[in-house]
């Protein structure tokens, strides 16, 4: 198919269009997409060079979490922190790779009214082999009246959540994100320097046949968990078993995938990680949120995971996210084998 000018639509004319789907909306969250995607371009563009340039590699320094940071992260990291000062929409920011929040309004400003969520490059440590990675973000409408963002704005539940989207950074960059009115998906296209729409309306598949875990870790697993892949792994025509099993370590291109092809993506908790790996801020809710809103379902294992209270900035928590019917099974599993321990 030829695609030319007037069959494109950009994700500036799609967001500008759907404002009007916020009745009382000023405009703010559509320059506040813009902003996320400028800094996402810019991210593509250096993520794209790596190895080019010397910018691949650890920085020599430690995230929060104790996990060595990329320069790549730090470069992430910033661009978004730029952008969305630049843009002023938003009065906080909570960051994978910053201890506390990032105020943005500051000596005495009213600030934005919106908080941000984000992990700015997840997956960062497959930047050197070249496997793709991803930056996520939830948009919080701040509960504090005015002023610089607060613990407050940062601990909503998912449910609460205004928009969400991720980027991925693999053999083409893709910006997908919801406001609450299903997901769309824009694929970059670099000669115009333009995300276009390219997945209207994405919705997951209610099953599937792929599951996504860190099997290496089986034996620190829990019981539901343990039956869960021995379940995947039998023989069964009816349910057209054994299932495939895909992980490329980097959350936001397993479940990309998971989005288009059915699938379930599994970070349950271990006995090493006893809350598990993920983060809820800035992992979790995003792309719980926009899963659920493709159709599909996202649990802690027994609870859903937008209905969790937060109750800490970095705060981990074990995850089972993808087609709808694959989560429910993994569910049942979990529910009979394995004793609610998660908080
Ligand atoms: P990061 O935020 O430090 O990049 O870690 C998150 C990543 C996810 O993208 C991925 O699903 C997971 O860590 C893989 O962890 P593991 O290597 O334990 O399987
Ligand atoms: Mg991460």
């Amino acid at each position: 198919m030829v695609v030319n000018s007037h069959s494109v639509k950009t994700l500036t004319e799609f967001i500008i269009e759907r404002q009007s789907d916020f009745k009382y909306s000023k405009g703010e969250l559509t320059r506040l997409l813009s902003d996320i995607s400028i800094a996402a371009k810019i991210v593509h563009r250096e993520v794209n060079k790596a190895g080019l340039v010397d910018i691949l590699g650890p920085a020599g320094t430690e995230n929060i979490q104790g996990e060595v940071v990329q320069k790549l992260d730090n470069f992430a990291n910033e661009q978004f922190i730029a952008a969305l000062r630049a843009g002023g929409e938003v009065c906080a920011i909570t960051s994978e790779e910053n201890k506390e929040i990032i105020n943005l309004a500051l000596n005495g400003e009213e600030g934005g009214k919106y908080v941000v969520c984000m992990d700015p490059l997840d997956g960062s440590s497959n930047i050197d082999s070249n496997v793709s990675t991803g930056t996520i973000f939830a948009i919080y409408r701040r509960v504090s009246l005015s002023g610089e963002g607060k613990l407050e704005d940062m601990l909503q539940k998912g449910s609460q959540l205004v928009a969400a989207g991720y980027i991925i950074y693999g053999s083409s960059s893709m910006l997908v994100y919801t406001t609450g009115r299903g997901v769309n998906g824009f694929t970059l296209d670099p000669s115009i320097g333009e995300f276009c729409l390219s997945h209207p309306q994405m919705k997951i598949p209610k099953d599937g046949r792929i599951y996504s875990i860190n099997q290496g870790y089986f034996v620190h697993f829990s019981d539901g968990v343990k039956k869960y892949i021995k379940y995947c792994q039998e023989e069964d025509e009816t349910t057209n078993r054994p299932y495939s099993l895909r992980y490329i370590g980097s959350m936001v291109a397993d479940i990309h995938r998971n989005m288009i092809k059915g699938g379930v993506f599994i970070y349950p908790t271990t006995s090493d990680s006893p809350s598990g790996k993920l983060r809820l801020l800035y992992e979790c809710n995003p792309l719980a949120f926009i899963v659920e809103q493709a159709g599909g379902k996202a649990s802690n294992g027994f609870e859903r995971i937008l209905d969790l209270q937060p109750e800490e900035l970095h705060q981990r928590v074990p995850i089972f996210i993808g087609s709808t019917e694959m989560v429910e099974q993994a569910e049942a599993f979990m529910k009979q084998y394995s004793a609610e321990t998660v908080s």
